[in-house]
């Protein structure tokens, strides 16, 4: 009797056990992701799951109907262990499809540049490269000094006279006075690095001297703060063929032409004697200026035979060395050559300007590769 009851329990356990395994294995059927697969699992086989829940009950079984009954539970297990396994490989390759479809790469797309690809130089910047490339190949040495310097490097060693208007408030930013009544001030030229040198070394000197140069002046042609390349040659028998030479390869090498007409009218400098200005000629058509052809002239630089005041003051014997020197402003070349209206806006730092007119930090100017391109 007590058999019986026994067995009856057991029958109705094992309809109930069928009946489990199928409604798990729905639930594992519908399961629509990972995450619902996971709560079906945990439901079935965790701690407090259904079947393990069933495992608990053959420790009050006899040793006979365990082994019946374990086997039954323990396959119903199996069979869920596996039909979640399969499950899972379908919705994780299902997961992966969807991911893959979602993030698909459009390879038409133009690349987006690197951010040392987006940089751009400044044109000025660019010119000053261009410029010592330039005297560089023809054996020139870049010298460089200080923004500040002294009344007397920066006017009375270059001959200017007591009293010339150059030297005036109005002209030059001065520094506030020192104890001893001398007075600091900001170059207004670079010719002050041509007197380091020639006090430092004996000749020959050849020298470029590029760098800012600072003059109270300010208006649509004029910044307070500009940039300058001075040269200077010094040598037993320089004279003004070389400086002429010079001056008109370089014309041709920074404009990129192969013939450019120069035309070389006296002028007047405290510093140079003779003093000459240097024109080029060039076409204006439609805003665009194209160089060493056509009607028109266009000034670019000053020039002359170094005074033998400026010689002597800077401890060179001017009866036997003689010299040239000559001074062109970097911002205006800039703009002739690279097509720019307006000298301001060389120093607004907007970058879409410097997107139109910069140039890529990668592309160094050099004379066997072309200066700029
Ligand atoms: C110009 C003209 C010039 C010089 C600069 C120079 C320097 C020394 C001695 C003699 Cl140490 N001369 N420099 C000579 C002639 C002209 O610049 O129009 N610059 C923008």
């Amino acid at each position: 009797m007590l058999d019986c009851a026994r067995s009856q329990e057991v029958i109705v356990a094992m309809s109930d056990l069928a009946q489990l395994e199928s409604q798990i294995l729905a639930q594992i059927a519908a399961a629509g992701d990972e995450a619902a697969l996971e709560a079906v699992r945990v439901s079935a086989l965790g701690k407090k799951g259904s079947i393990s829940a069933l495992l608990s009950t053959l420790g009050k079984m006899s040793p006979d109907e365990r082994k019946t009954e374990g086997a039954k539970i323990n396959s119903a297990k199996d069979t869920v262990t596996q039909a979640l396994a399969a499950r899972r490989d379908i919705l994780k390759s299902a997961a992966l499809d969807a991911r893959l479809k979602s993030e698909t790469i459009d390879v038409t797309l133009p690349l987006r540049e690197a951010p040392a690809e987006q940089g751009r130089i400044h044109p000025l910047s660019q010119v000053f490269e261009e410029v010592n490339t330039i005297f560089a190949d023809m054996g020139f040495a870049i010298a460089e000094g200080p923004d500040i310097e002294t009344d007397d490097y920066n006017f009375t060693k270059l001959n200017f006279p007591e009293g010339h208007p150059a030297r005036e408030m109005h002209d030059t930013f001065f520094f506030n006075p020192k104890e001893d009544g001398s007075r600091m001030l900001l170059r207004t030229h670079t010719s002050p690095v041509q007197v380091r040198t020639m006090l430092s070394q004996k000749p020959p000197i050849r020298i470029i001297c590029p760098g800012r140069t600072y003059r109270i002046d300010s208006d649509a042609t004029h910044t307070p703060q500009f940039h300058q390349v001075e040269g200077l040659v010094i040598d037993r028998s320089s004279h003004l063929g070389h400086l002429k030479w010079i001056l008109h390869e370089f014309c041709k090498a920074f404009f990129e032409v192969d013939h450019i007409n120069m035309r070389f009218r006296p002028s007047f400098f405290p510093f140079t004697e003779p003093s000459l200005e240097v024109d080029i000629q060039c076409r204006r058509d439609k805003g665009e200026i194209r160089f060493g052809e056509g009607e028109d002239w266009l000034e670019i630089l000053g020039c002359g035979m170094v005074h033998p005041n400026v010689l002597r003051a800077c401890g060179i014997d001017p009866d036997v060395y003689q010299g040239f020197a000559w001074g062109m402003g970097i911002d205006r070349i800039a703009m002739l050559k690279y097509g720019m209206s307006d000298l301001r806006q060389l120093f607004e730092s907007d970058v879409r300007w410097l997107g139109h007119y910069g140039f890529k930090p990668l592309d160094l100017p050099t004379l066997a590769g072309g200066l700029s391109s």
